[in-house]
């Protein structure tokens, strides 16, 4: 349940490295380490892929946005540890890769607002979600290469699906940053603001998904998922089962009753 009832979001006692509001359906969940540009370090990890799961299992949280504190969206992993001794298949398979499963499955679209720079796994993070919308500055930093890394948390598989073998490498071997404009163009973001209409443009969009019908935006996520990998077979048969839940769920009544009455619906998300 939706405990807090405000609408920014606030120093959160659950969390060290997240800031937290919750109104209206919508979740906002702040990276909150500007020091840093919001680098993930472990705690951050654990309590981002809490706050994607927490917002799942609420029943009244429609949408869920993801942006950064301060003037960086999130420059990925945490450096300042140094190179040593860093277990990186565990902390990927135990961490990251968790969290980007998280944010792809959970039933409720997710709003990546990027407020500025993104560079290595935070340009995972950012293109993880389903929507991203950024400000003018905003830019995506590939970083990987740049530190003797190969991408990680899912960014391989999204440049090459979003821009081509080519393209992805030219990027990611070139370390070519992708502006705002670039990354719109190719059609990895969805919009692109002045940094002082961002928040307000996140806000509402979110609230227009936040009033959508949420199982079916739910079913959709999963449908478009299953879609990236499955045959043509495969997806007809994925589309026919979820079309049956969506059909007997209250919201879709409300559609079909508010177009005989030639007015606009109120899904109530069921
Ligand atoms: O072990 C694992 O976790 C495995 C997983 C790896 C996945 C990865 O993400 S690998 C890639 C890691 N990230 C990077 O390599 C990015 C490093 N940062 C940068 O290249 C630049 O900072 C940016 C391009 C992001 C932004 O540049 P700029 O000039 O706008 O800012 P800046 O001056 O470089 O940074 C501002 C501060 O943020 C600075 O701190 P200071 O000097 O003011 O006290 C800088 O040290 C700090 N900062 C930036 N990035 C990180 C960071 N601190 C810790 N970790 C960072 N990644």
């Amino acid at each position: 349940m939706l405990s807090r009832r405000y609408n920014r979001a606030v120093p959160d006692p659950a969390y060290e490295t997240l800031l937290s509001g919750a109104d209206a359906g919508i979740v906002t969940v702040t990276l909150n380490r500007p020091e840093a540009l919001n680098a993930l370090n472990a705690v951050m990890r654990r309590e981002l892929l809490a706050a994607v799961k927490a917002a799942g299992r609420d029943t009244e949280v429609r949408a869920i946005v993801i942006t950064g504190a301060g003037r960086g969206f999130c420059a990925g992993a945490d450096l300042r540890g140094g190179s040593g001794e860093r277990e990186f298949r565990r902390v990927l398979t135990d961490e990251y890769n968790p969290l980007i499963e998280a944010i792809r499955r959970v039933p409720k679209p997710v709003v990546a607002s990027v407020n500025g720079v993104a560079a290595g796994a935070g340009v995972s993070l950012a293109f993880a979600a389903d929507l991203v919308v950024a400000a003018t500055e905003a830019r995506f930093v590939p970083a990987f290469n740049r530190i003797a890394l190969v991408p990680d948390s899912g960014l391989t598989r999204t440049l090459v699906r979003a821009l081509g073998r080519h393209r992805a490498l030219e990027v990611l071997l070139g370390e070519r940053e992708l502006t705002a404009a670039e990354a719109h163009d190719a059609g990895l973001v969805a919009a692109v603001f002045p940094a002082d209409d961002l928040a307000g443009a996140t806000r509402a969009l979110a609230l227009r998904l936040a009033s959508g019908p949420t199982g079916a935006i739910g079913l959709t996520k999963r449908l478009v998922n299953a879609a990236e990998d499955a045959s043509l077979a495969e997806s007809l048969a994925v589309e026919a089962a979820l079309q049956d839940v969506a059909g007997r769920g209250a919201d879709h009544a409300e559609g079909v009753a508010a177009f005989a009455e030639k007015r606009e619906p109120e899904f109530g998300g069921r």
